[in-house]
């Protein structure tokens, strides 16, 4: 039993340094249907020097353990950082739909598998493990018909439905690689992906339905088809019934496609190093990358978070409100549950349709044991104001956290209002390019620090670069770049078609290290604080300064819903930071409030981080998948509005104007 952890109190102030340090609380474990996996920290400390010092012998068992292969595995890993050729489980081949799916078929068809929340809360429906084997199967003899074969890339441009995931498995379970690209994308960045990707088949709906409004994905993908001649078929799922422009001979509808085939397909071995999926991230400048993740070393970083991070066990309904369309989608919503046969939530809507208690409802009548979502849409439920969490959720035992850092007052608020203190809040860093949880707590077993993402996982060596010289700086209390000193099994292996701007992005940065782009910090006991993107540092008059850090100081006034904070250059100082602000709904945007966020920073922080200005703006350039884009803000203050670059990612591309509008006014 985990009694090393039980015992402490729940939480316990490490008054030197004046952070609070949270222990997985006393109610997590009443609540447990058994125990978390591992029993306390001591255990972990155990198991993770054995995954970095004897990787073979722990990520060997760990394979044969949580995956099924076809064939066995001779060579655990080969490869290295310095030639950019990293494999796991060499000879081994295996399914990934396999893997997901008939396993728990055969054990248990009537266990739920998916249950889908609709954006109309009296819509949705469950599938179970036995309904997914036969709809995937279906759904991929659909796709070998249409000429689809082992190695082909498959576009899927779908909204968050259960077909979404069905055609993912479908692409696996016959060897072909998913592209999948999110629904909110436009149409000529769905056909620079699907040109890239080189793929004859796309995936979408006749429209979809978010927050109450209709999007036309199929009217998207008719315009960026435009240009892709290549694409000889297009499968339409019939998502609302509306009337959509058809090409005859290209388009097909699903149902009517799916029905005229068996109910199984055996499933396809792969070789564990054959691409599993790519998926387009945007890098600090150019065009898109597709990152290219191979079957079983992706495979097993999934299982192995799921199980580990989030403590899931049989019987759990896990809810990560990420979008398929990105990597937290990919590996949450589908790969880490299936691939633990556990049943997994996939909820089309936003969470604030059709009011802000959406989440929390659904996670109350699910009976939801885990919930995993970006701190940006914690913000504004935090902003729409407490009133609305209502729901007891009490079967909610980890609460996770991704995307970007989160400032301490959201992860308390997370703790205390959404999961009563009774859950334990997992602040998980990763990366599209990881492919799974990286730096993070271990559900019930790590302590956590509101902010930090904690410590290493499995066989993630971490290092702390200083960014000038390009040494490790060991020890602790230091801070720096971010680096892996080791290859993990679920790496991306390539950039696809660009295997030099793969090697040049990530590994040849710092030669032997995988390069994250982050900044971060290693506190006194080893907890890692990751600081954000290296590009979004400002050093002023000497000082290295994180954005994020100055951010987490101004969001802690009681007016400011969010912040964001850039550099721009300034004769005196090297560097001066410029803060965005938006304010809380009722809140006045005057001069004394601006003074009032300098003395926030210089409190907070120290006098040479107090912003030079204040912009109060109506809300922050935000990416569909909630990242602020301060790139477009440090373009409006430089005056180089003409020069701004791709803005179609941004979620609502008209902010831009507002904002400019709010500085000039300002200046
Ligand atoms: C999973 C995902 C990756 C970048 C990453 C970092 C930031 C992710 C974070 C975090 C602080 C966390 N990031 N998780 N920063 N704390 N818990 O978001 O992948 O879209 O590729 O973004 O997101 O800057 O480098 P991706």
């Amino acid at each position: 039993m985990a009694e090393a952890v039980v015992d402490q109190p729940a939480k316990v102030v490490s008054e030197a340094h004046g952070v609070d340090t949270f222990h997985p609380p006393q109610k997590m474990f009443e609540k447990h249907p058994s125990k978390p996996h591992i029993s306390n920290l001591e255990e972990y400390q155990q198991l993770y020097k054995e995954s970095i010092t004897k990787p073979h012998q722990f990520w060997g068992r760990k394979a044969r353990e949580l995956l099924s292969w076809s064939r066995d595995f001779q060579t655990v890993h080969s490869g290295s950082f310095e030639h950019g050729d990293n494999a796991w489980f060499v000879e081994g081949q295996l399914n990934a739909s396999y893997n997901c799916v008939d396993r728990h078929a055969h054990a248990d068809p009537n266990r739920v598998a998916i249950i889908y929340e609709a954006d109309d809360p009296a819509d949705g429906r469950n599938v179970t493990y036995g309904e997914l084997l036969r709809e995937v199967s279906r759904t991929a003899w659909v796709l070998k018909q249409m000429g689809v074969r082992k190695g082909d890339t498959v576009a899927i441009y779908l909204p968050m439905i259960p077909e979404a995931i069905i055609a993912i498995l479908a692409c696996s379970r016959i060897g072909a690689i998913h592209s999948v690209i999110f629904a909110g994308f436009s149409s000529d960045s769905l056909r620079d992906r699907v040109t890239d990707a080189g793929s004859k088949v796309v995936i979408t709906t006749d429209e979809g339905k978010r927050g109450g409004k209709l999007i036309g994905t199929k009217k998207i993908v008719d315009d960026a088809l435009k240009q892709c001649p290549d694409v000889s078929h297009v499968l339409v799922y019939k998502r609302t019934g509306s009337e959509i422009p058809w090409t005859e001979g290209r388009d097909y509808w699903w149902h009517e496609e799916i029905e005229k085939w068996p109910a199984y397909i055996s499933p396809e071995p792969v070789n564990s190093e054959d691409p599993l999926f790519l998926l387009y991230t945007s890098g600090s400048t150019g065009k898109p990358k597709g990152v290219l993740h191979s079957t079983g070393g992706y495979l097993l970083g999934c299982a192995m978070t799921g199980k580990y991070v989030f403590d899931i066990h049989p019987g759990d309904r896990y809810f990560c409100g990420g979008d398929v369309g990105w990597i937290t989608g990919h590996s949450y919503v589908v790969y880490a549950p299936l691939l633990l046969g556990v049943t997994t939530v996939v909820f089309e809507g936003t969470p604030a349709y059709p009011n802000f208690s959406r989440y929390w409802d659904i996670i109350e009548k699910h009976q939801v044991t885990q919930f995993y979502v970006a701190p940006t849409a914690l913000r504004l439920l935090k902003r729409a104001g407490d009133e609305h969490v209502k729901a007891q959720m009490k079967h909610l035992r980890v609460l996770g956290s991704v995307g970007e850092p989160i400032a301490a007052e959201i992860w308390k608020w997370y703790f205390e209002v959404v999961g009563h203190e009774e859950a334990h809040v997992v602040d998980t860093y990763w990366q599209t390019e990881t492919g799974s949880n990286v730096i993070c707590p271990l559900g019930g077993v790590t302590p956590t620090k509101p902010g930090s993402a904690s410590l290493p996982f499995f066989g993630i060596e971490p290092a702390i670069i200083d960014p000038v010289s390009g040494e490790e700086i060991h020890g602790n209390d230091v801070e720096g770049v971010l680096a892996f000193k080791q290859p993990w099994p679920s790496m991306a292996r390539t950039v696809y078609g660009a295997h030099k701007r793969y090697m040049d992005t990530y590994l040849n940065v710092y030669k032997g290290y995988y390069f994250t782009g982050d900044g971060a910090g290693r506190d006194h006991e080893g907890f890692y604080w990751i600081r954000g993107r290296v590009d979004d540092v400002v050093n002023v008059s000497g000082h290295r300064l994180s954005t994020a850090e100055i951010e987490a100081a101004l969001i802690e006034h009681h007016s400011v819903a969010e912040a964001a904070v850039v550099g721009v250059a300034d004769e005196l100082t090297g560097q001066a930071v410029n803060a965005f602000v938006a304010v809380k709904a009722g809140q006045d945007a005057n001069d004394a409030l601006r003074k009032e966020l300098i003395m926030q920073v210089r409190r907070s922080i120290g006098p040479f981080a107090a912003p030079k200005a204040v912009y109060i703006v109506p809300d922050m350039p935000k990416t569909r998948s909630g990242k602020i884009m301060r790139r477009v803000l440090r373009k409006i203050l430089a005056g180089e509005e003409d020069q701004l670059g791709d803005i179609t990612t941004l979620s609502d591309p008209t902010i831009v104007e507002r904002i400019i509008a709010s500085v000039h006014a300002a200046k």
